[in-house]
Order: C-alpha cells, then sequence, then structure tokens
C-alpha cells in the first residue's frame, strides 16, 4: 500500500517534489508547470468556487448526467464489489453510484490530497455504514497498488469531471491503459469527458467574469511564494485562457506583464514582457475520438451518455 511514510517525512518530500518541478518548469525556453500543483488547500477551494461559476459548464452537466441516469448507468455493475475512484477530491458525484451498486462493499478513493481523503471517509462511512472506505494518498498517475483482498474482486474505475483532459492524447492512453490494468479482469470505467464546442463557449469557461478562474491560476505563483519562498510579484502578471482548435484543448496560461526576475526555490527567473507559463491544458473530445483513444488504451466502447444540451460526455468502458 502507498502512504506509509511518516506525515513530517511525507511533507518534507511533497515540498522537494514541488521545488524541483517548480526549477525545472522555469528553467525550460518555454515554461510551464503542472497543473496538479494548483490544488492546495487555497486552490481546491477557488476549484469548488469555479464548478459553481454559470460560465463553468462541465460541473453541473456531469451532475445532470449522474443524476437523471443513475439507474441506468448503475444497472449492469450490479457484480461490482470495490469501487475506485481517480483523483476523488471531495467525491460529491460518488456518492450517487455509491447509493445504487448493490453489491458494494468497498470504495477507494485516490487522491493527493489528504484532508480530502480524511473528510469523505467520515462523510461516507456516516452515510453509507456498509461501506468500508480505504483511501491511497496517491498521484493517481503512478500506479498504486490495490488491496490484495480484492484482486478477484469486480471492480469498477470512477474518474469523472474531464480530468483525462488535462493530459495529452497520448498521455490519455497510457493513463487509461494503467487503470485497465488495476481494474481488470472483469473490470469497468465510468469516464467523464468534456466535448469539443463552440470556442467562445469553452474559453468563457476558462476566463469568468468574475475573475475566479484567473485568481485560481495566479494562486500558483501565490503557492511558489508562500511554500518555497518565492518573490513573484503577483500583480505583474494576468491570467490567459486560449482555445487551440488543432489540439482540440483549453490552454491556461500566466502571462508576464513586464520585463521582471522573481526567486523561487533559491534560484533565481527572468521573465521578459509578454512571456508564458504553461499552466494547464484541459483536452476536449468528440465522442468517437474519445472512443478511439480508450480503445488504444485495450478498453471496449460500452454505454455513453450525455447531458440535455450536448455539452459534457460520461463514457462506460469496458476491460
Ligand atoms: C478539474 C481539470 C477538469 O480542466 O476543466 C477548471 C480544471 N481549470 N478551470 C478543467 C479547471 C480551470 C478542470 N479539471
Amino acid at each position: 500500500m502507498i502512504g506509509s511514510a511518516q506525515p513530517a517525512r511525507r511533507r518534507e518530500e511533497e515540498v522537494s517534489d514541488f521545488a524541483a518541478c517548480v526549477v525545472r518548469g522555469l528553467s525550460k525556453a518555454r515554461k510551464s508547470l503542472p497543473c496538479r500543483f494548483l490544488y492546495d488547500a487555497r486552490g481546491s477551494e477557488l476549484f469548488e468556487e469555479i464548478t459553481a461559476l454559470p460560465e463553468y459548464y462541465p460541473t453541473r452537466c456531469e451532475f445532470e448526467i449522474l443524476t437523471d441516469r443513475a439507474e441506468e448507468i448503475s444497472s449492469g455493475h450490479d457484480s461490482v464489489a470495490a469501487l475506485v475512484e481517480f483523483g476523488s477530491g471531495s467525491c460529491r458525484k460518488t456518492e450517487i453510484l455509491i447509493e445504487r451498486l448493490r453489491a458494494l462493499s468497498l470504495y477507494i478513493p485516490i487522491d493527493i490530497s489528504r484532508d480530502a481523503l480524511r473528510q469523505a471517509k467520515t462523510r461516507l462511512e456516516s452515510r453509507f455504514p456498509q461501506l468500508r472506505v480505504s483511501p491511497i494518498v496517491a498521484d493517481f498517475t503512478r500506479p498504486a497498488l490495490l488491496p490484495e483482498e480484492i484482486t478477484r474482486a469486480v471492480k469498477l474505475g470512477f474518474f469523472p469531471g474531464s480530468t483525462i483532459g488535462n493530459f495529452t492524447p497520448a498521455q490519455a492512453a497510457a493513463l487509461l491503459a494503467m487503470m485497465r490494468r488495476l481494474l481488470s479482469p472483469q473490470g469497468a470505467l465510468i469516464i467523464g469527458v468534456d466535448l469539443k464546442k463552440d470556442s467562445k463557449l469553452l474559453t468563457r469557461a476558462y476566463d469568468d467574469a468574475e475573475g475566479v478562474t484567473a485568481a485560481f491560476n495566479l494562486n500558483l505563483l501565490a503557492r511558489i511564494n508562500r511554500e518555497l519562498d518565492g518573490s513573484f510579484d503577483l500583480r505583474g502578471f494576468r491570467h490567459e485562457a486560449v482555445y487551440d482548435c488543432a489540439k482540440g484543448c483549453i490552454e491556461m496560461r500566466l502571462v508576464s506583464m513586464k520585463d521582471q526576475t522573481a526567486m523561487a526555490a533559491g534560484r533565481r527567473f527572468h521573465f521578459v514582457a509578454d512571456e508564458r507559463i504553461h499552466t494547464e491544458s484541459s483536452y476536449k473530445y468528440t465522442i468517437p475520438e474519445f472512443r478511439r483513444i480508450a480503445a488504444l488504451a485495450g478498453w471496449k466502447a460500452g454505454r455513453v451518455w450525455k447531458d440535455m444540451a450536448g455539452c459534457f460526455s460520461l463514457h462506460e468502458l469496458v476491460a
């Protein structure tokens, strides 16, 4: 099992992983920072706010699918004993599935946030007294070990929120292949995938009028200041979200508004005016495009659901 080191030691490892990634990312000719670092305590709070914004449709649309089609989605998964969620966060969506999976006895949320996992365990175990919750504190992109007792159990994976969109299509295929190995034999996966649509609607979802997404993006620099003794001037950078039609993805960046330098992790970094730090990609797929990626990873396409407006898709994949 993952996550057995001492708490103080773990925190140290997390800080040095962050430091190493920041130094590496800001030393490149085209600067970038891994998007997983957007989600510290403050970032997770801001992300929760994003999910309630009028412009940010994915969360609402996926909830609509899960609520309206819950019976249909869970039918066909009657024999599932263990539910494994990748990057579970607050796991609000999961409860809709848990409620209807009749044979379910174990829920394994995998997340890097220890706090979120602790809260989820408390909430779910009180709401579902028959259910055992065994969280794994880990980055779900690194192959985790599931408890041995469920090696032969029928497993269902759950990967909502279109988090798969944060990966390039090649990375997405590799991640889906890893998930298939973890969930096999007899496994299935329910995965949320944001659909291609009008680029205005897309960019608005990632650059809202209230500036919550801007604050979410800029918090990454604030986090560097807090945790890595950084000296970023937050007013010297602005948020930008652009839809790249050819790649089919939204790119979030932080743009330097002037020629400037900033310290981070004991190093000095230089930014020319208009230089960009790439912070997140969010790939969008048509249904056939996503099925092709899943097929590359060895998954068979199952059922697929969309919300009424046709903005978001939920795919069922079968091992
Ligand atoms: C949580 C990764 C799915 O890409 O839509 C929202 C993150 N970034 N607004 C997304 C996000 C800016 C979100 N995911």
